[in-house]
């Protein structure tokens, strides 16, 4: 009766080899990267329509183009385009301790204002209305006067998201 003994001894090895914690291990990790390559991403929507929905205007009286006369030194991402405003941060993004300030001339009264670039900060970039006008900027070793630095550095989430553009104050004078 050897033959019935090796039989049932190969049989119940290979049942115990199948059903092992290991192969069971093995087994799930094949699936998960055969998953990983067949989809390799997540459906975003990637598609250039939906790209270009949120692309800065070119009109210079709307807060959501970069020709908006507030952003004549502002680097970054249009908070407008991002549910914030021209001067507040979308909802669960922090503004900036620190920042760094232009000087824009509004076209309506002439007048020189003293704007401050605030980046919100704690969030993602929100990758919408990418301005970079340098109005009055300096170089980087001057970095009070440079515009192309994450001012979030002073925050406790330094992540930036978007950059809003606030009024500190007018000339008294227009600019001649
Ligand atoms: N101040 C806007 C910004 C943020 C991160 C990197 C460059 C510029």
């Amino acid at each position: 009766m050897k033959w019935f003994d090796d039989f049932f001894e190969r049989r119940t090895r290979e049942v115990a080899r199948f059903t092992s914690r290991r192969n069971a291990l093995i087994r799930l990790g094949k699936i998960v990267v055969g998953a990983g390559l067949v989809f390799p991403v997540l459906p975003f929507d990637r598609s250039p329509a939906n790209a270009h929905a949120f692309e800065a205007s070119k009109d210079p009286k709307d807060d959501t183009s970069c020709e908006y006369w507030r952003y004549c030194a502002l680097d970054g991402f249009l908070c407008t385009c991002c549910g914030g405003s021209v001067s507040s941060c979308p909802p669960g993004a922090e503004v900036s301790s620190v920042t760094w300030v232009g000087t824009c001339q509004n076209p309506d009264d002439g007048k020189a204002y003293l704007v401050s670039y605030n980046d919100c900060c704690g969030v993602t970039a929100c990758g919408r209305c990418l301005c970079n006008y340098n109005q009055g900027e300096r170089p980087a070793y001057r970095m009070g006067v440079h515009n192309d630095i994450n001012w979030c550095m002073g925050n406790k989430v330094n992540a930036y998201h978007c950059t809003v553009s606030v009024i500190l104050g007018v000339t008294e004078k227009a600019a001649g």
